[in-house]
């Protein structure tokens, strides 16, 4: 079968965001499109000859025609092996593990993770290099600079691949080879965690729920909590992963998995709750009666991993990117290990994971990962929170309150503005930009913007973020988000820290009111953006 070389004129804005290209479906279905971004990847990768592939997404609406064009171009280019999750479905911590595992040059996964799915809504593309994490600020710039002058691409005149039936088959030269999306997942992690301690907290009548959201993660926590560690049937929800994830936003917080949020707060409800998104990458923990932050998670995990066999050793250090809050910090500073702060987005996060600086990485929208893949792991962080349940006999609560008892408490919260018009949106990052030069107003020590140094690499990221930080230690940040596909999101990120014998069990949003207000008195927020309160509350 011989390749064909089909002209092409470049897509304006196949610019890769916070985490891959991001667009409405529609955008993505356009002839060409996926062609165009796929070959600026290959293009940016000097070329695929010889290569082997991951490939898989989230199941969302056009998963299964991107992957048969993918396919047919990596055969193309010369690709030796295209390793595709059965149905073309992998979670996205899933494919990193088989990026690792089957020592893969490469992946490219489809998902516009917690973003809806459908015709109507959203779909993305990403590519992850042979540490199975994101592709680094250097390639993807790379990537669009292709994205900008390609003129042609490469493809073969084929029909479909069957992607149903585990097994070897060939396209051109490549072999493809279609796997169970689970196995090696499950696998990697009865390596991590005392299942056999799990099994015995559920035998026990420990009782537990986990809302897959009708996402990827349905099967994976199907095999993993309903089969491997014993949970009844129905402790997983919404398990079956559908193309518009039910209509709903496949996005594990407070307001959109709300249904679980209210089951676990009700007096008869279960001891843990759990949820992940479209892409099973993001995690949202609950207790009997309580909420936990991200950030407090990844502290009270920090805290707690040696409890899990695959961190019996310790910890190197803990990384968070700059939003979330400052909780992990304070269990590094006392671990006497390496404590973090990068900008946000999980590729940040590669360098010093492979450097062996960081064991442990997260952030406030819900990521929690370690060094066991490259990518933040929405089912792994459910999996560590049972084992130290496991080991501690204590509830979420409890845990939670002892933490904050020997560390302090973060009251956090993320406050966002969806579909802002763009242009008032960044008029409102510039003006408080400028303000960072002075002078400051009243209880405001220091206002600037987030630039990192990879310690690795040595790699500069400018404009990450806006930091205000208060007279009283409070501080907030404010950015625009990499991902939405309408319009720009403000991000407002709050946070105020109160020591350990102080009020420690405070209503989070009272708790930060009065920087909330300071924000909106500095930035004008509210009125700029026409907005009486924001969209989300985190
Ligand atoms: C958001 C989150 C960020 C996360 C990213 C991808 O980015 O804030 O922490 O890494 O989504 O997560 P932004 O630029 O919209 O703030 V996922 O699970 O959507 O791939
Ligand atoms: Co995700």
């Amino acid at each position: 079968m011989t390749p064909v070389t089909k002209p092409i004129s470049p897509f304006e804005g196949q610019k890769p965001g916070t985490s891959g290209l991001r667009k409405k479906t529609r955008v993505f279905m356009q002839p060409g499109y996926v062609e165009a971004f796929v070959q600026s990847i290959f293009n940016a990768i000097g070329g695929c000859a010889g290569k082997t592939f991951v490939i898989g997404g989230d199941g969302r609406y056009f998963n299964a025609e991107a992957i048969q064009t993918i396919l047919r171009m990596a055969a193309a280019s010369g690709a030796a092996r295209a390793i595709v999750g059965q149905g073309g479905l992998l979670s996205t911590p899933a494919a990193s593990n088989l990026i690792r595992v089957r020592g893969a040059d490469g992946g490219l996964i489809l998902s516009a993770s917690h973003n809806p799915g459908g015709i109507d809504e959203d779909f993305g593309l990403k590519y992850n290099i042979s540490n199975g994490g994101p592709a680094p600020e250097g390639v993807t710039a790379a990537i669009f600079d292709q994205t900008k002058t390609l003129r042609e691409y490469y493809t073969l005149d084929t029909d479909d691949l069957d992607l149903s039936a585990i097994g070897e088959t060939t396209l051109g030269g490549m072999t493809v080879e279609i796997v169970d999306p689970v196995t090696d997942y499950a696998a990697l992690m009865q390596t991590l965690f005392d299942f056999d301690a799990i099994r015995a907290l559920i035998a026990d009548g420990f009782t537990l729920r986990f809302d897959a959201m009708h996402a990827v993660t349905g099967p994976y926590a199907k095999t993993i909590i309903e089969g491997m560690l014993g949970a009844p049937e129905g402790t997983v929800l919404n398990g079956v992963p559908s193309v518009d994830f039910g209509k709903g936003h496949p996005d594990p917080n407070p307001i959109w998995a709300k249904p679980l949020v209210d089951m676990v707060m009700s007096s008869d409800g279960p001891d843990f709750a759990a949820a992940s998104d479209g892409d099973g990458d993001r995690n949202m923990i609950l207790g009997k009666g309580v909420y936990v932050t991200p950030s407090d998670s990844l502290a009270v995990l920090a805290a707690n991993a040696p409890l899990a066999p695959g961190y019996a050793r310790g910890l190197a250090g803990v990384a968070r990117s700059m939003p979330t809050s400052r909780a992990a910090d304070r269990v590094a500073d006392k671990l006497g290990i390496g404590a973090y702060e990068t900008p946000t987005g999980w590729k940040f996060f590669g360098n010093l994971l492979d450097a062996g600086k960081a064991t442990l990485c997260g952030e406030e929208s819900a990521g929690t990962g370690s060094d066991h893949v490259r990518e933040k792991d929405g089912l792994w962080a459910v999996l560590l929170w049972l084992n130290i349940l496991a080991k501690r006999k204590m509830s979420v609560k409890d845990i939670l309150l002892d933490h904050w008892q020997t560390y302090g408490r973060d009251y956090y919260s993320r406050h966002d503005y969806e579909a802002v018009d763009s242009a008032v949106a960044e008029g409102i990052m510039g003006d408080l930009k400028a303000l960072a030069d002075g002078p400051l107003p009243d209880g405001i020590q220091k206002i600037d913007s987030f630039s990192y140094t990879d310690p690795v690499d040595g790699s500069v990221s400018h404009n990450q973020g806006m930091r205000v930080f208060f007279d009283d230690g409070a501080r907030a940040v404010m950015r625009l988000s990499g991902t939405g596909t309408e319009g720009a999101t403000i991000r407002v990120y709050l946070e105020r820290y109160e020591v350990p014998d102080g009020d420690l069990t405070n209503e989070t949003q009272d708790a930060l009111a009065p920087i909330a207000a300071a924000v909106d008195e500095l930035t004008g927020l509210k009125e700029r953006s026409g907005r009486t309160a924001p969209d989300v509350m985190t």
